[in-house]
């Protein structure tokens, strides 16, 4: 089963907190890579005003895995917790390591707070940009278009540059 993740990280070292998410996830039993975006640096959206100044790293990785979502779901929000995410009612605070499932293989999932596809993840250049890195021509369920049409025609809005190619 294809899974996408998408990363990001606004406190600390945040590219080492992209690398030691990555590695923790393909340590999981089972998973498999199958492809990574490069590292960008991304404006913070929806952030309180006091955090506006902590710019995101984001990045997209894709695996292959054997486990249900909701499985998945639970070994990534142990990686979180590992990694210092503190839980707060703030969804939106700082973070050393912010782990989400964008997609998983064709899947439509509402259970709880399991929502697959993610429910915004059209809306968003630090996602769509490197998901159209590695899966420009994907279609996710719900979206009628393809990753790089949704990206060619998203408003002009947050920033996104390149950050690193390689991490
Ligand atoms: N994640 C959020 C809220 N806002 N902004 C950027 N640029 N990157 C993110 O990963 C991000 C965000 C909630 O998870
Ligand atoms: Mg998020
Ligand atoms: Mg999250």
């Amino acid at each position: 089963m294809e899974v996408g993740l998408s990363l990001g990280s606004n406190i600390s070292n945040r590219l080492d907190n992209l690398k030691e998410a990555k590695r923790r996830i393909l340590a999981m039993p089972g998973i498999r890579f199958l492809a990574q975006s490069s590292v960008y640096e991304t404006e913070p959206v929806g952030v309180k005003p006091e955090y506006q100044h902590l710019d995101f790293l984001n990045a997209v990785l894709i695996v292959d895995g054997p486990c249900p979502a909701h499985e998945c779901l639970d070994h990534i929000h142990q990686i979180e917790d590992a990694m210092g995410r503190h839980r707060t009612l703030d969804r939106f605070a700082p973070r050393a390591i912010d782990i989400d499932m964008i997609y998983v293989n064709d899947q439509h999932i509402e259970s709880g707070s399991l929502v697959i596809p993610h429910p915004h993840w059209k809306e968003r250049r630090f996602v769509l940009q490197p998901l159209a890195d590695v899966r420009p021509d994907l279609v996710i369920p719900g979206a009628g278009k393809t990753v790089k049409e949704i990206l060619a025609a998203l408003p002009p809005a947050e920033e996104v540059t390149l950050f690193a190619r390689d991490w």
